[in-house]
């Protein structure tokens, strides 16, 4: 395998401008004909013709209808003579769906096709410019058997169709768009839609269609409504409106990832299309209108403009996944219910972008260099790529955003471009603003791999009444970057304090944003009246970790009276995480104190806050997210710690989560994903957890009997899968015969099934049971490698979201993930890659954990046949 560089990047030596595809399709024998109309680059020497190609047959090539000569070298088909003016080139191959398994390409599932082309799965269909910068106008001919593949399907307008001998049929698109191979798609299969049509602000009509399986119709509901929302935000926020006549979203079951942008074709796996109150959670249904959203989105952000290269990745994901972010808080309305999308987008970056970013696998939101593009579709990429955007936003305000969104389009509209365009766009729209003039020590964030540790310490001086904050930024040596620090000051009685920064004739009222790009910087704030507490990085304005130094006086202060929802959520989770810490470090049992417990106590019976807030708030920081706090990990001293702290709150606080359950576990009317039920269902089921947790409560056999007969009378799966899983994970004897009827109740529902697999293997660990449960739930019926979701609810729940069952002192969870992660290889080399993951930070491990790791990796590392993709990950880890 070759390791690609960002530096290396040359235009292409060929444009091919215009596609004609034509498939016979069949599942085990596809013949693809494609006549595509080429031209040199002018701009580029002379030289072959190369194509990319993988797993194909090829039968034969045209160049203006003659055949010609042609080599094929490692995925490559190589024509030497092209000729140097325009011409036609004509090749037919085939492929064969049914036997692919890495759903990269044309593939079968359920008894339909269904393509992948992200980020290079296209060369798996015929040879071509496999590359984003080249871009073509596409028409398909479709022809299949009637009977089995009723709806053909492809991107753009339907331009023709009809009737062909031997029971066949054929539909023909046509995409007057240009565009990547990247984003192609046909989908071929017995499916029905739900339909509505809808007009745009701008008085365009529009026919919205979500395809899906016979019988999953009455899922798509909220799929739908979330499509509506999307069109009809991106117009009022960015002006952006839907440029096709017909929208077609469609559900697949086996599929690598969440869904894909296609050109008005959205391929999405069923897990992020399809929802109903009896199968789905609250988290699915947010989930849904997120992904919905931000497929969507891209029709913007990633297919009218694109990436010139893969390097560029985060120009379309970070600012796609922004935008549904945005959407997401906008969707929620209330002040305090967009706090709560935004404490849960930071809980996640926090889980899986920071350790990511300390791993094996650091990298920068642009990446320099990469062997297999799939294993870049990080949460670097992604989501701190998004957080990137945000310190856009951040720096030139919410109109100075929408200014350089603007920019962006009138000057790259059909163009595949770089991150750089997008920061001179911003910037450009914005002269004088804190961003245009640190433009270049900005661009930092997109080169520099690695979380950024910023110090932060306070002098208050009584007599002058002046209050001098000094800031400091470290990040493993690099040069300082940009950092947008959003803030307040707080009096211990909780008075919000006015900022009146020296040196600035302008008063900036209560909040404002300090801009950090030195090493060290100090600002002095006038007229401070009373010593405060200051309240930094307000919503988290920035991608760091910050040492505040606060003592838990000034934390309780935050907690109770900061007006930043998202910082007094943090001050809790400091609290908490100063004291898992402690525990951790000195070896010594966690014992919580009065004042911690207290001040719990306070947010769960405010009569004020938000359930959904105080779910949060009560919620233990996760385990990965402790862990990234200590040069040496010991992951069973971290679950310790964090189960006993949670058992404790359970105890101290029974009486609290009584009246919690009582108050939030019943709603009137039927179900609705609106944020106050979610708050009110979140915050039951987690005092419900609470309550079945602690078994030796007086009353321990009361409340699991009530989590069994919520298990079984719930109208909607939050409450069923909740009172499931305090059963489950609290350990109670009544657990087992829950999970059996819940298997019963739902065995014909995959994605319930695949909820019944994660639930067991995210299990808390007690004496080797659920691992001992995980390696028996391998050789169940339902269970199979073959379909991502499923591979993911069990091995990765264990691997990657269980550390404590994980990591054992036998080394028997690394041997279950070298065995895992080979065996997938052989079936779906993206999805081991991702499994491959769970080993990123081996090197942390303390002893006996870190030399097991080692030699699980090694092992993985020594197969010969190994996907680049495993190979790349292992090799890192290895580095
Ligand atoms: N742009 C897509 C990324 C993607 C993908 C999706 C499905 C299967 C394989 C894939 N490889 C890359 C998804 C997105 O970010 O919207
Ligand atoms: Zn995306």
């Amino acid at each position: 395998s070759t390791l690609i560089r960002r530096e290396d990047y040359l235009a292409p030596a060929f444009w091919i401008r215009k596609v004609e595809l034509c498939f016979d399709l069949d599942p085990l024998k596809t013949i693809v004909t494609s006549k595509m109309q080429v031209e040199r680059n002018a701009a580029v020497a002379h030289g072959p013709l190369k194509l990319h190609g993988e797993e194909i047959n090829v039968l034969r090539v045209l160049i203006n209808g003659e055949s010609v000569s042609f080599r094929t070298e490692d995925d490559t088909l190589v024509i030497d003579n092209a000729p140097d003016a325009d011409f036609a080139l004509e090749i037919r191959n085939t492929c064969c769906p049914e036997k692919n398994t890495a759903l990269s390409g044309l593939y079968t599932s359920g008894g339909s096709f269904f393509t992948q082309c992200e980020a290079e799965g296209f060369r798996r269909i015929t040879y071509f410019l496999d590359r984003p910068d080249v871009m073509a106008v596409y028409t398909v001919l479709m022809r299949a058997d009637k009977t089995k593949y009723p709806v053909l399907l492809s991107n753009g307008n339907l331009v023709e169709q009809g009737e062909l001998d031997n029971n066949r049929h054929f539909a023909k698109w046509h995409d007057p768009f240009p565009k990547p191979s990247y984003l192609f798609a046909l989908v071929a299969g017995d499916l029905v839609a739900r339909e509505q049509r809808v007009r745009t602000r701008g008085g365009k009509d529009h026919l919205l269609q979500v395809f899906v399986r016979r019988g999953d119709l009455e899922k798509t509901e909220h799929a739908m409504n979330s499509l509506i929302a999307s069109m009809v935000w991106d117009e009022a926020r960015f002006k952006l409106p839907l440029d096709l006549e017909r929208f077609m979203v469609v559900g697949v079951s086996d599929f690598n990832m969440g869904a894909m942008e296609n050109k008005g074709l959205n391929i999405f796996n069923t897990s992020a299309l399809l929802a109903s109150p009896a199968t789905s959670t609250d988290a699915d249904f947010s989930r849904i209108e997120s992904i919905v959203a931000h497929e969507y989105f891209h029709n913007w952000t990633g297919n009218r403009v694109t990436c010139r290269d893969w390097f560029q990745l985060s120009l379309k994901e970070g600012l796609t996944v922004f935008r549904d972010q945005e959407f997401s808080m906008d969707m929620a309305a209330a002040p305090s219910a967009r706090a709560v999308c935004r404490i849960q987008d930071v809980r996640q970056l926090r889980a899986m972008q920071f350790p990511e970013d300390s791993g094996a696998m650091a990298h920068p939101v642009r990446p320099d260099s990469y062997v297999e593009i799939n294993n870049f579709y990080t949460a670097t990429v992604y989501e701190k790529g998004a957080e990137v955007v945000r310190m856009y936003q951040t720096l030139v305000g919410r109109a100075g955003f929408e200014k350089g969104m603007t920019l962006y389009f009138e000057r790259h509209d059909g163009q595949a471009v770089t991150c750089d365009d997008f920061a001179q766009a911003m910037a450009d729209a914005n002269p004088g603003s804190e961003l245009t003039k640190r433009l270049d020590a900005f661009k930092r964030w997109y080169s520099t791999p690695g979380t950024p540790r910023v110090t932060a310490r306070g002098s208050y001086d009584a007599i002058s009444r002046t209050y001098t904050l000094t800031l400091s930024q470290q990040n493993n040596g690099a040069a300082p970057q940009v950092i947008p620090v959003a803030m307040g000051l707080i009096g211990h009685g909780g008075q919000v304090l006015p900022l009146e920064l020296q040196g600035e004739a302008e008063y900036h009222g209560n909040e404002r944003v300090l801009v950090l790009d030195q090493a060290e910087q100090s600002f002095t704030f006038l007229n401070v009246f009373v010593e405060p507490v200051p309240s930094l990085l307000r919503g988290f304005s920035a991608p760091v970790l910050l040492d505040d130094g606060l003592s838990d006086a000034d934390l309780l202060t935050l907690l109770t009276h900061d007006t930043d929802a998202f910082n007094r959520w943090e001050a809790g989770q400091r609290l908490a995480l100063n004291r898992i810490l402690a525990a951790v470090r000195s070896g010594t049992p966690l014992q919580l104190d009065a004042a911690y417990v207290d001040a719990m106590r306070s947010v769960l019976n405010h009569p004020q806050l938000d359930a959904a807030f105080k779910e949060l708030a009560l919620t233990l920081p996760g385990e990965a997210y402790i862990a990234e706090q200590l040069d040496v990990v010991d992951p069973q001293a971290i679950h310790a710690a964090v189960e006993a702290a949670q058992l404790q709150l359970a105890q101290a606080l029974r009486a609290d989560w009584v009246a919690a359950f009582e108050a939030n576990g019943t709603i009137a009317g039927g179900y609705q994903p609106d944020p106050v039920s979610v708050g009110k269902r979140s915050l039951a089921n987690l005092a419900l957890a609470m309550l079945v947790l602690d078994t030796q409560a007086a009353d321990a056999a009361v409340w699991q009997g009530r989590a069994y007969q919520r298990f079984k009378d719930a109208g909607n799966m939050t409450d069923r899968l909740g009172a499931l899983a305090a059963l489950v994970n609290g350990g109670a004897g009544l657990a087992d015969s829950a999970l059996e009827r819940f298997h019963a109740l739902f065995k014909a529902d995959p994605l319930v099934v695949d909820k019944w697999f994660a639930l067991q293997g995210r299990a808390p660990e007690r004496e080797g049971r659920t691992f001992a449960k995980v390696k028996a739930l391998l050789k169940h019926p339902d269970f199979t490698l073959k379909n991502p979701n499923r591979a993911r609810s069990l091995i990765f729940s264990l691997c990657m979201f269980n550390p404590a069952a994980f990591h054992r002192a036998d080394a028997a969870g690394y041997v279950f993930w070298a065995d895992q992660v080979l065996a997938l290889d052989a079936i779906n080399p993206q999805v081991a890659g991702r499994l491959a993951r769970a080993m990123d930070r081996w090197t942390t491990l303390t002893e006996p954990y870190r030399p097991a790791a080692l030699e699980a990796i090694r092992r993985v590392a020594a197969k010969p046949d190994l996907s680049p993709d495993v190979r790349e990950i292992v090799e890192r880890a290895l580095a």
